[in-house]
């Protein structure tokens, strides 16, 4: 089927038309007469459909309606709310392809990508599911006769999330889904570049929260891009904004919440590098440095971009990376057999020409690909040859995250050299040893190690299970997402101290002798 009636098919399954409203607030604001962006396919430059932009009225509407359905969903029990999120995770279940390639076509990603974002999705919907029974505080021994004192999670009010383009799926579910069961409901600022994706996963929400009579959870109020961010980010009703995007724009968001002594979850830019050793199974850590580099066209937060390579394996090593490379098929990522699609947009494409440029006047030396590709019949399609660089690890342009599939490749001598290079630049998202010595590998995970918030051994920097906290130190934002006791961050801790004496014991043996 050929990429325009796949297009209108997919819209089709998925309630979408040719025009959609981008502001949900339990009703659909109107589309007449409003200002719209449209999703364009970086496949083939081509417009799939329009989405209106929220306008601030409308943004007023949907944190108005956010508020006051806040007070209702809050009071249901969380294990009531899980079991609607857990229906919620069984629609997108029964919607997943369908999901999968409107996310495809309209980012690029290759369709088993793009499903396996909406599989993350489900996961993350299981995962709260679970977590809706395990939202539990502690008791500490108190100092005071006849007192008990506890620790107790509750939830925290309207949360603003804000994604961006490259999983405009799944990092809403991990903050969303998560949220919901804490209790929050959600105002989402998808990016302007994948609206679309928003519309439909919101429809999938709202199918069934309006079967099971449920309290809207889910908002959407697609403005734009810098607009409605600054917004979210002043907005007092919003005590906690989470950020998914660049460092600059991360910075914005954060100055704008703290100004007002607001929380804020930060997963900004990654620069993530994998060491090889001279002692580790090079088949498989070939696939995972080309995985890391290669796939969502470079275009993940932990992509691997930097190649941190022993000196005794880099001829081997880099025969079988290019390898690789030259088997690797660029262009329409609907099509099975490509592994690599197209970068998000044309600007997205003078960057990478940009960087390897800049790498070039820097004394870096390109030993693969950097070139624009021509895919044909996908001729307005925003196609690159991923490139691998020979460079120096202090160069700056090594030092700055290119949303692109730039490779840097430096050679090192021991393990401390390695671990030095790996973190001199800023960002702290994730990184991968691949070493099968365990000495190396136990000081690679130390505290002498990795700096990132994602440590991975003989796997891949990209490709995080959902079970973990993800996020990341340094200029990544300090974030944490998705497992483990990330759901915290979503909810109020109270210390709450209950008196069952006749009397006022006073803490510290104060005394007040009145
Ligand atoms: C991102 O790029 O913003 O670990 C998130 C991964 C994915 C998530 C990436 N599960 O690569």
């Amino acid at each position: 089927m050929d990429i325009k009636s796949q297009k209108k098919d997919v819209l089709s399954a998925l309630g979408l038309g040719k025009l959609n409203s981008g502001t949900y607030y339990g009703i659909w604001a109107e589309t007449h007469g409003r200002e719209s962006i449209a999703s364009i396919s970086p496949i083939d430059g081509e417009e799939t459909a329009e989405i209106t932009l929220a306008s601030d009225d409308d943004y007023e509407k949907v944190v108005s309606a956010a508020e006051e359905s806040f007070l209702k969903w809050r009071d249901i029990p969380a294990p009531k709310r899980g079991s609607i999120i857990r229906e919620i995770g069984e629609e997108l279940r029964r919607n997943k392809s369908n999901l999968g390639r409107l996310l495809s076509i309209e980012v690029g990603k290759t369709l088993t990508e793009g499903e396996g974002e909406i599989q993350e999705m489900i996961d993350v919907a299981d995962l709260a599911v679970g977590l809706s029974r395990q939202l539990y505080g502690l008791e500490i021994a108190s100092e005071r006769s006849r007192h008990r004192m506890i620790e107790q999670y509750v939830p925290i009010g309207p949360i603003g999330v804000i994604t961006s383009f490259n999983f405009p799926a799944s990092v809403w579910s991990w903050n969303a889904l998560i949220a919901a069961v804490c209790g929050d409901v959600v105002v989402w600022k998808p990016s302007s570049k994948a609206p679309l994706t928003a519309a439909a996963i919101t429809k999938v929400a709202e199918r069934v929260i309006k079967r099971l009579k449920s309290p809207e959870i889910f908002f959407l109020a697609a403005g734009e891009g810098k607009k409605t961010g600054n917004m979210m980010a002043k907005d007092r009703r919003l005590p906690l904004i989470s950020f998914t995007g660049s460092v600059p724009t991360g910075k914005r968001i954060a100055e704008g919440v703290a100004g007002r002594l607001g929380r804020s979850i930060l997963e900004l830019g990654g620069n993530n590098a994998a060491v090889v050793s001279d002692r580790c199974d090079l088949k498989l850590a070939a696939k995972g440095v080309s995985f890391g580099a290669l796939a969502t066209a470079g275009q993940r937060c932990t992509s691997t971009r930097r190649l941190i390579l022993h000196e005794k394996v880099y001829e081997q090593f880099m025969d079988r990376i290019k390898d690789i490379y030259r088997r690797a098929k660029i262009g329409n990522p609907l099509e099975n057999s490509v592994l690599v699609g197209p970068l998000i947009d044309k600007d997205a494409v003078a960057k990478f020409r940009n960087a390897i440029e800049e790498a070039r006047k820097q004394g870096g030396k390109t030993i693969f690909g950097g070139t624009e590709a021509e895919i044909s019949g996908f001729e307005g399609g925003n196609y690159v040859v991923p490139a691998i660089v020979e460079a120096s690890p202090d160069m700056d342009i090594v030092r700055k995250e290119t949303f692109a599939p730039i490779l840097y490749v430096f050679k090192y001598r021991n393990l401390e050299e390695a671990i030095r290079i790996h973190n001199s630049v800023p960002q702290g998202l994730s990184s991968s040893i691949f070493s099968n010595d365990l000495k190396e590998v136990e000081e690679f995970t130390s505290a002498r190690g990795s700096d990132c918030g994602i440590v991975n051994v003989n796997t891949a920097t990209a490709g995080a299970e959902i079970g973990g906290a993800f996020g990341g130190e340094k200029e990544t934002g300090g974030g944490r997402e998705s497992g483990s006791d990330a759901w915290k961050a979503y909810m109020k801790r109270q210390t709450v101290t209950i008196n069952y004496g006749n009397d006022i014991p006073l803490s510290q043996d104060v005394s007040f002798p009145v």
